[in-house]
């Protein structure tokens, strides 16, 4: 009877490390289906997973600081104060819980009682994702007085859990290194991380986390006491807000956590960012429709309660209401439904009325409260109003004008000789001298040139009325033959492929930027057919004797360098695209037979007006740095 039962018992466990084994190996089989891609964003989800982990430990109340530590050798340490994995025995399994989660596909939430939520999603994949993952992997919990280890291989225990120490605090650290074997990629970027870790401080109020990098030196350490209160002001550096003290609230509804900030400028964008438990909704969701509909009823409620708002007029649009607002939207909940074309949309259609109702309750009693803040709000609501009914009259103006004028092409155009728009390309080309040379060596069957001058319209910083009336903008506008935001209309395209060329330098990445943003916001059809390119000129050529060789990144040179040797070998960086010259620019990047092109998702668009967002809110050292960074990010793109 006994030994039936021990059989039983051994049964039962070998069939589950079978199946453990066998959940790693799909991990390791088909990673992207865990963590997006094996390239860089992929790498880095590594870390944000762990982090995750640890954060679900603060917003249980137990722990108070999280510390990133890039090593030497591509190895990362994430240690909390939290209570640290619990090593007692499974019941089930016979194997410490530790073991277990760091071993078992969504583990997670599946012991330990409540306090330790899940967060699903992107993110929230599990721990032992990232035990899969890595080449190695050792766990050090404090807990219970004692330090226990256990170190993993490739997702597999290669030491068991043992006490290697006595302790007197409580907490976890992992240690992993990324598999080679797995990764195209494995350098992390520490600017990457830094955006990711000082927004999950703001997002977690009074959490510390610190993150260093041992090779490069630095090390950086945020922490918000207000939250997201201290995010919309940071957001607003340098603009200049309606009132100084952000609108605030956080209430719990239904096992739901609602936070709001909200401060305007007198600026046009609206900048509204929606988190569901710390991920980032881009695509908005129920909780943002919930809080847009708030906000435009109650502003509109007080609007005519306060006499600003004429019973003769019509009601603000929530377009008008939401000129110039930068406000965020953090909530939490139990089983996150994220939807989507990039899965960034929040799909719990519980979320939309509890969102409303937390904002229609907190956002009115505040209006009331503050009179004057309130006047300034719907002033600013009704000037939008206006505007939008004179960008409505220009727009009507510009249509009517192309009707009549057989729609005259600009002269700056160098247009192509082939009118099949599916045949026809159109490059965009920053600068003058670079669009010389780009008109001289272009083949001008099928190639059109449109060379760029200056700083292109700040389009973040005017409305659609004055954006039409910018030259470069109409320039283009025109070039293309689609019309714009309402009028957009794809079939009239004159070119399949619109190609930005700019330089690799901070301000091409900077104008790089701005039209993604302005195409995103402006013309969003022509990115989702995917006629929007990004050409990729050489960084660099290397000569050697006659020889010469164009590169393309700063991996390519080390590792050209690195199989032809450095000895007798002259390199040229080009800063600009003039420095080519029209052979050069034809060879390099205009000729389809050799170019390579980047095809713009919506997703790369969408991320450029986050960070043109971000960046005109920013003071001038930041932004610079985070340009350089998106602008390498943006040549590594895939196709
Ligand atoms: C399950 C239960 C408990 C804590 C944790 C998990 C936990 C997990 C991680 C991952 C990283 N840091 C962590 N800290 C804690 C609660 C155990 C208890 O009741 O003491």
């Amino acid at each position: 009877m006994v030994e039936r039962n021990d059989n039983h018992f051994n049964n039962s466990y070998d069939a589950s490390q079978i199946q453990v084994l066998e959940g790693l190996e799909a991990v390791r089989h088909t990673p992207g289906m865990y963590i997006g891609s094996t390239g860089s964003s992929g790498l880095h989800h590594l870390v944000y997973e762990v982090v995750d982990n640890s954060i679900d430990e603060a917003l249980a109340g137990y722990c108070d600081r999280i510390d990133v530590v890039l090593r030497p050798g591509g190895v990362v340490m994430v240690s909390d104060n939290g209570r640290g994995i619990p090593v007692d025995e499974h019941p089930k399994v016979g194997r410490p819980a530790v073991e277990v989660v760091l071993t078992t596909l969504h583990a997670g939430g599946k012991f330990g009682g409540d306090g330790y939520k899940v967060s699903g999603g992107l993110h929230g994949v599990g721990v032992s994702v990232v035990n899969a993952l890595s080449q190695w992997l050792e766990v050090e919990v404090h807990r219970e007085g004692k330090v226990f280890k256990q170190r993993f291989e490739r997702g597999k225990v290669v030491t068991p859990l043992k006490v290697v120490d006595t302790t007197d605090v409580t907490g976890t650290r992992i240690t992993f290194k990324p598999d080679p074997e797995i990764f195209e990629e494995t350098t992390f970027n520490l600017e990457i991380l830094c955006q990711r870790l000082r927004e999950l401080a703001y997002l977690n109020k009074g959490l510390l986390i610190s993150i260093k990098d041992e090779e490069k030196g630095k090390e950086k350490q945020f922490k918000f006491k207000g939250g997201i209160k201290e995010f919309v002001q940071d957001l607003n550096k340098n603009k200049n807000t309606l009132f100084a003290k952000p609108i605030y609230f956080e209430a719990e509804q239904q096992d739901s956590k609602v936070e709001v900030a909200i401060l305007y400028n007198d600026g046009y964008a609206e900048n509204i960012l929606s988190y569901a438990n710390n991920i980032n909704t881009h695509e908005g969701g129920t909780h943002e429709a919930g809080f847009k509909s708030a906000l435009t009823r109650v502003i509109n409620d007080y609007a005519r309660k306060s006499g600003q708002l004429k019973e003769n007029q019509p009601n603000l649009t929530g377009e008008d209401i939401r000129e110039g607002i930068v406000a965020v939207l953090s909530v939490q909940l139990l089983n996150p439904q994220f939807e989507g074309q990039t899965k960034m949309k929040l799909g719990n259609t519980e979320m939309r009325g509890i969102v409303d109702s937390v904002v229609s309750e907190r956002l009115s009693a505040f209006l009331e409260e503050t009179p004057s803040i309130a006047k300034r709000i719907v002033d600013k609501a009704i000037k939008a109003a206006h505007a939008r009914e004179a960008a409505r009259k220009a727009r009507e103006l510009t249509r009517r004008k192309s009707a009549l004028e057989v729609t005259a092409l600009p002269g700056k155009l160098a247009d192509c000789s082939v009118k099949d728009p599916a045949l026809s390309e159109i490059y965009l080309v920053e600068g003058d001298s670079a669009g010389g040379s780009a008109k001289q060596g272009r083949d001008r069957r099928f190639q059109a040139i449109l060379p760029l001058r200056g700083k292109i319209l700040n389009v973040e910083k005017a409305r659609l009325d004055k954006i039409l009336n910018n030259e470069e903008i109409r320039t283009i506008i025109t070039a293309m033959g689609t019309g714009i935001d309402e009028d957009f209309d794809i079939t009239k395209a004159r070119y399949h492929k619109l190609i930005i060329m700019t330089d690799a330098d901070v301000d091409g990445a900077h104008i790089r930027t701005l039209l993604l943003t302005f195409f995103y916001r402006y013309m969003r059809p022509l990115i989702e057919a995917g006629y929007v390119y990004i050409a990729q000129p050489p960084l660099y050529m290397v000569k050697k004797g006659n020889n010469q060789t164009y590169l393309y990144s700063d991996e390519e040179l080390e590792k050209h360098l690195e199989e032809n040797g450095r000895n007798g070998v002259s390199i040229q960086r080009y800063k600009g695209l003039g420095e080519m010259n029209p052979t050069q620019l034809w060879e390099t990047t205009m000729n389809p037979e050799t170019r390579t092109l980047l095809q713009v998702s919506l997703e790369d668009a969408m991320a450029a007006d986050q960070i043109f967002t971000i960046l005109m809110g920013d003071r001038v050292e930041p932004r610079r740095e985070f340009i350089q960074t998106h602008a390498r990010e943006v040549r590594n793109l895939d196709i």
